[in-house]
């Protein structure tokens, strides 16, 4: 028996976080047992790959390293966590995943969509989420929401334009896997957005 893979994806402050500890209660409620846990990180290795792509430092990080740190990081979490918690019947629950690596370092930094894949298909074998939340919201309700945290990350730092190209990648990744992706309105009252994931989450449970 292989547990599910739920992966929870969107800009910055959109609510994921949030709704990965109600889905995670969800679950549980439900009997499952689950597993959460976060990218770039989920390891000590992928922690402190973390740690190297959201400081900030005086040389600048170039962008084919900032993917292959993405994938480095990604590779040791599937190996450590990932996939044994899998096996083993668990479900995982995940804070973003390569549909982030699409949307930032395809859609925001501009690498190729082709660049990005041959690395999906070397570290991943094949395996990909079950099922995608895309909490969609403006910019600027995320934005918002995030402000009352302290100081911004290397990411967080970005320019608009870097996020309305990152917003408009996922929008397009859900619409070539209507299948996987579920798109959430997330600029909704926190009860709306949670009620629409629970119902997504019910059809998850009986199949
Ligand atoms: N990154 C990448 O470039 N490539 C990759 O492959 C991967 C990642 C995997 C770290 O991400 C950075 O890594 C990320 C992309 C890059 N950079 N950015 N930007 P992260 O996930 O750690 O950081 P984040 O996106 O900045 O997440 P976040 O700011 O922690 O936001 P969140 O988890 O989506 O939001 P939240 O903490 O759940 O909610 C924020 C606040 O809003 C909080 O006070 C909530 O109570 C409130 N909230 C939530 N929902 C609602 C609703 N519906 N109404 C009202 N208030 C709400």
């Amino acid at each position: 028996m292989r547990g599910k893979f739920i992966t929870l994806e969107g800009g910055e402050g959109v609510g994921k976080s949030t709704n990965l500890l109600f889905i995670k209660e969800y679950l549980e409620a439900a009997g499952k047992a689950v597993v959460v846990t976060r990218e770039p990180g989920g390891t000590e290795v992928g922690e402190e790959i973390r740690n190297v792509l959201l400081s900030h430092r005086e040389s600048s990080l170039h962008e084919s390293a900032e993917l292959l740190l993405m994938f480095a990081a990604r590779s040791q979490h599937l190996q450590e966590i990932i996939i044994p918690a899998l096996k083993g019947g668990s479900w995982v629950l995940c804070d973003r995943f390569t549909d982030a690596t699409y949307a930032y370092q395809g859609g925001g930094r501009d690498i190729s969509f082709e660049k990005i894949k041959i690395l999906e298909d070397f570290v991943q074998q094949g395996l990909k989420p079950d099922c995608t939340f895309l909490l969609d919201a403006p910019i600027e309700v995320g934005m918002q929401r995030a402000s009352k945290r302290g100081d911004l990350d290397r990411f967080e730092s970005e320019e608009q334009q870097f996020f309305l190209r990152v917003r408009a990648t996922y929008q397009k990744l859900a619409k070539l896997e209507k299948g996987r992706f579920h798109l959430v309105n997330a600029s909704q009252e926190l009860s709306l957005v949670q009620s629409e994931i629970s119902s997504i989450l019910d059809q998850l449970l009986v199949k």
